[in-house]
């Protein structure tokens, strides 16, 4: 089986590691040649021409634009593909999107999975990844493998490949939450001179996760760089699931007061820190 990679970003380049280190026949792309060349594994020059060539293709992009230049712009990867070749998509983008490439992969004869994943750039090193499989089952068995090289777990959510998304940006939803509730309730408890490290220690043993202990250290020791994943997709998460609310005609109004943190966050410079440094904006907000 010979499979394609296409974004080798933070998460990307991790997860491509991994494959290549497992022996997979591997073969990248990445719109910024540099950071391909590193992987030492053969390089495409277009997403068509690392299309053409592989059984299977495995996209990590940024976001829906960047989905839709690799897969349908000029030199896209949908052209190049076989008939009875199979893109795994496993970037955060919206049900939109992945509702559009589901219909013009089937158009062209070609499988789709969508794979969107748990986890951070460590997680992706270490292949502990957590990823939401959705589209065919029969699919999603014949590449379990590769899933098993990227992540510590994979769970298949269904056959319409969109719903994979939504279990993705619902999840986000749940760690962006905390976030501003971790950087609402330090700021306050700063502000009031009680001992903010304390109520840290008493809660992250009540709330016992290691997304609440990584997450509150972040905010504890306001350690925002280098972003493990940057704000400025914090606040394209929160959009995706306004956007999924407004679909599904769901209130959803904290994600309303979510998304203007985040805008506000990027206004004032923090796009490129760690999502978690949504906490700075709220103690600036604070006035700390
Ligand atoms: P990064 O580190 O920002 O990497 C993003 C990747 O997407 C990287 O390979 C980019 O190429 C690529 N990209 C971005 N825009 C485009 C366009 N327009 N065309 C082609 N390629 C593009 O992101 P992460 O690895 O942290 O995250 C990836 C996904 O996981 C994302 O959905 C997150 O929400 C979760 P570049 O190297 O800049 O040329």
């Amino acid at each position: 089986m010979k499979v394609g990679f296409i974004g080798l970003g933070r998460m990307g380049s991790k997860m491509a590691a991994n494959l290549i280190e497992a022996g997979i026949d591997l073969q990248v792309y990445n719109r910024t040649r540099e950071k391909a060349d590193l992987l030492g594994t053969p390089l495409a020059d277009s997403p068509a021409a690392l299309a053409s060539n592989v059984d299977v293709l495995i996209t990590m992009l940024s976001d829906d634009q960047a989905l839709h230049d690799t897969m349908l712009g000029t030199d896209g990867a949908i052209a190049g593909l076989k008939p009875n070749a199979l893109h795994i998509s496993m970037s955060t983008v919206s049900i939109e999107i992945i509702k559009a490439l589901t219909e013009k992969h089937r158009h062209a004869g070609q499988h789709f999975l969508s794979s969107p994943v748990f986890g951070r750039p460590d997680a992706a090193e270490t292949a502990g990844l957590v990823i939401v499989v959705a589209g065919s089952q029969e699919q999603a068995k014949a590449v379990r493998h590769l899933y098993q090289h990227m992540g510590k777990a994979w769970h298949y959510v269904g056959e319409e490949p969109w719903k994979a998304n939504l279990f993705k940006i619902a999840g986000n939803f749940w760690i962006s939450s905390m976030i501003e509730t971790i950087g609402e309730s330090t700021t306050l408890l700063k502000k009031a001179g009680a001992n903010h490290e304390q109520f840290f220690e008493i809660l992250t043993g009540i709330f016992q996760s290691p997304i609440y202990e990584n997450y509150g250290k972040n905010i504890l020791h306001e350690k925002y760089e280098p972003a493990g994943f940057a704000l400025k997709y914090g606040l394209k998460d929160t959009q995706l699931i306004a956007d999924a609310a407004r679909t599904f005609l769901v209130p959803m109004p904290f994600v309303s007061a979510l998304r203007d943190n985040y805008t506000l966050a990027v206004n004032r410079g923090k796009a490129d820190i760690d999502w978690s440094g949504l906490a700075r904006q709220i103690g600036e907000n604070g006035g700390m």
